[in-house]
């Protein structure tokens, strides 16, 4: 059985972690498959939105602490493996979907994180996990945390790592929305194929812009946005978009 599952479908990519006894917990192997499903599979053209999930009983416990057994951690390394999956994400001009289920711990919170949205079923629970581990967390944590909960909020998670459920994450802003556990498979699809049936371009714009705007002063965003919305009014969605609004009828995005 491959480490990590993948099957497109009506426009959705869904990559499914697949290490179940682990909690899917990343090895070196696992995380090269992810940065290249990030880059090679989620860029072609049929797909449209990519739904990232664990197989099992939860979505991913981070790093496998037997694989790492107490080594010194290589700079070189975490850069190969980690970075690679955040960055791919954040590159990649489709929205990408967390759908957490049980637990999403360490690193596999950060991964959580370093998607566009996050669906959690009401039996997910979130622990930053690293500290009780002597660990600074890691993965785009630093980056992707304080940006939705704000400096105390994080200090707070990272360094006491308490267990929140998905009702207090929701409350924190760390997830979009939770639904019920027996519905959260149903919902996933709902909200995928949603977006796989939207304004695919635009969506990346919108990514592009959001993703900017952490490091850019209010004239640079203006300037930014000007330039990305004269690409959006080329895409055939746009002129779809127009033309149905015209005719008073629900727009039939293509993507393009
Ligand atoms: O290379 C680098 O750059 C370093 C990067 C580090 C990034 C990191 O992610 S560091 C943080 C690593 N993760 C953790 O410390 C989390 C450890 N796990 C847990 O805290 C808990 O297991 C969970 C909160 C995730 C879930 O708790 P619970 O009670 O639902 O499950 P459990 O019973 O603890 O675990 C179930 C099984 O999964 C168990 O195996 P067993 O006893 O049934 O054979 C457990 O050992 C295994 N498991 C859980 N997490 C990991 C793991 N095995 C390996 N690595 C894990 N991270």
């Amino acid at each position: 059985m491959s480490i990590l599952l993948s099957e497109t479908h009506g426009g959705i990519l869904t990559l499914t972690m697949n290490r179940p006894e682990a909690i899917n917990a990343f090895t070196t192997e696992m995380l090269q498959a992810l940065a290249k499903a990030f880059h090679k599979e989620a860029t072609a053209p049929e797909v449209r939105v990519v739904v990232l999930r664990g197989a099992g009983r939860g979505f991913c416990s981070g790093q496998d602490l037997r694989e790492f057994a107490g080594q010194t951690i290589s700079y070189k390394a975490h850069l190969r493996n980690y970075t690679a999956v955040v960055e791919n994400i954040a590159a990649l001009e489709k929205p990408v979907i967390a759908a957490i289920h049980g637990a999403a711990a360490g690193a596999g919170m950060s991964l959580a994180l370093a998607c566009d949205l996050r669906i959690a079923s009401s039996d997910a629970i979130f622990t930053t996990g690293f500290s009780k581990i002597g660990l600074i967390p890691d993965a785009g944590m630093n980056y992707h945390l304080p940006r939705i909960v704000g400096y105390a909020k994080a200090f707070e998670l990272e360094a006491l790592s308490p267990r929140l459920s998905a009702e207090q994450a929701l409350a924190l802003g760390l997830v979009n929305r939770v639904v019920p556990a027996e519905q959260f498979a149903e919902e996933v699809g709902n909200l995928a194929a949603e977006l796989a049936a939207g304004p695919t371009k635009t969506y990346g714009l919108i990514k592009r812009a959001l993703r900017r705007s952490a490091g850019a002063t209010l004239e640079e965003m203006l300037e930014y946005e000007a330039l990305l919305q004269e690409v959006a009014s080329r895409t055939e969605d746009h002129k779809e978009g127009v033309q149905a609004f015209y005719e008073k009828r629900a727009a039939k995005f293509g993507g393009k």
